[in-house]
């Protein structure tokens, strides 16, 4: 699948490097995120293209970019894979009850999408990989998982096959949840704990046998279509191999998805999956959380729309830590739409500050744990400090530019 355009990223502005850490969930502590060798290996879970990118999905995505360009600020080499859950059943529902068909409608949201992430100055991943072009390597996986003894088919007339949690090692290290609260949270997050025929209800659906008027495709298994986990294990494993170094999402993806992913690759290879496991919070809208299923949305491509300025609802995003939940406010965004005025006048006015204490700062700031609301506020003194200056100090207004740029990914 193709990606989207890449934003033109300036070389970065010279200075000391902090080493990268972020929050890891598995260990529940700040960790250094670090290639384990060469280069570092990021696998972010995509969307299910249904519908429009709202500012949950985005600040997820504007998040693991920020870690992106720490790591590339550092000198450090990125491997960066998303995936786009093109075959699911919120997909097929939704393609039904509004008559269009089901790959048309995951085309266009796709591309809306990717849109909208060209807007935002996402840096695109490398490798953006779509579940249905994945399907010979998720029989491939199930196939290995088989041959270990990790799958096994329900005894009903449908005969899915679902992987066994009982015994895979590791089962419950990412998210910490004892088994009370994994079968609280399992139906609500596309599980099915009383499917009948199931060893354990925790067990998870890797291939799902054709019915009929749903899609799907041939294989040793039986003619099916695949489960969610087992395609981001899948696709994590061919485009960055084992043991990579994070795998990325929304905190709505702890438990079971990011728990099953990890089973399943630990099951398959006898390796750890990902070294660290990093979520962001959910993003809301007066006091519930922003989703698709709820309808509660407000969506980027609306906004863009309206002629408000990507750049600054970026700022909104960059303007929360990725480990706090928060609501969207237009108080928030009106806010954000001054403060990017007042950054523009500034790095284009004749007056300025020394940028070089400013750089430390903000580099700091990304650097620990991806605090961009600690670097925005350095910007802002910077700016503060500036047009009210007497001179205008050497290459200043130059390198808050390109450190805003490179770092922040804001265009000024
Ligand atoms: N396709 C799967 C992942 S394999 C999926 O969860 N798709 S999604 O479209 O529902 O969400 C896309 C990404 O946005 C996921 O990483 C998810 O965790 C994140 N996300 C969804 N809603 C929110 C929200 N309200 N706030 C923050 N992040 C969110
Ligand atoms: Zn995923």
């Amino acid at each position: 699948m193709k990606s989207w355009s890449s934003p033109s990223l300036p070389s970065p502005v010279p200075g000391t490097r902090a080493n990268v850490t972020a929050f890891d969930t598995a260990s529940g502590g700040i960790v250094d995120v670090v290639p384990s060798s060469g280069t570092v290996r990021l696998y972010v879970c995509g969307i299910t293209p249904y519908d429009a990118t709202h500012m949950g999905h985005a600040f997820t995505y504007v998040t693991f970019d920020l870690l992106n360009r720490a790591w590339r600020d550092a000198g450090i080499d990125v491997s960066y894979t998303q995936n786009v859950t093109d075959i699911d059943d919120p997909l097929l529902e939704r393609a039904i009850a509004t008559g269009v068909d089901w790959v048309t409608l995951a085309e266009d949201q796709t591309d809306l999408f990717r849109e909208d992430m060209t807007a935002l100055r996402v840096i695109p991943p490398q490798e953006y990989v779509g579940a249905v072009e994945s399907i010979p390597e998720v029989i491939a996986l199930i196939g290995r998982l088989a041959a270990a003894g990790y799958v096994y088919q329900v005894d009903d007339e449908y005969a899915d096959w679902y992987f066994t949690t009982d015994r895979a090692e590791g089962f419950g290290d990412v998210s910490s949840y004892d088994r009370d609260q994994m079968l609280e949270v399992f139906a609500e997050r596309g599980g099915d704990p009383d499917r009948t025929g199931k060893r354990d209800a925790l067990d998870c659906l890797v291939w799902r046998m054709a019915r009929d008027g749903e899609p799907s495709w041939e294989s040793p298994l039986g003619r099916g279509r695949p489960g969610w986990h087992i395609e981001c294990t899948a696709i994590a494993l061919k485009t960055l191999g084992e043991s990579f170094d994070v795998q990325g999402g929304g905190t709505d993806l702890v438990f079971p998805h990011h728990e099953m992913c990890a089973a399943e690759g630990i099951a398959a290879t006898g390796k750890p999956f990902a070294s660290a496991y990093v979520h962001v919070a959910m993003v809301g809208l007066d006091g519930e959380k922003m989703s698709k299923s709820k309808g509660n949305l407000v969506l980027v491509s609306r906004l863009r729309d309206e002629g408000v300025d990507p750049m600054a609802i970026r700022l909104v995003l960059l303007s929360h830590h990725h480990l706090g939940e928060w609501s969207w406010t237009d108080e928030d965004l009106d806010a954000n739409v001054e403060r990017l005025a007042a950054w523009r006048a500034a790095v284009s006015g004749t007056t300025s500050v020394d940028a070089a204490e400013t750089v430390r700062v903000v580099r700091a700031a990304v650097a620990d744990d991806l605090h961009a609301d600690r670097a925005l506020e350095a910007i802002d003194a910077w700016v503060a400090a500036s047009v009210v200056a007497d001179g205008d100090a050497d290459g200043a207004r130059d390198t808050i530019r390109t450190l805003v740029d490179g770092l922040l990914g804001i265009a000024l």
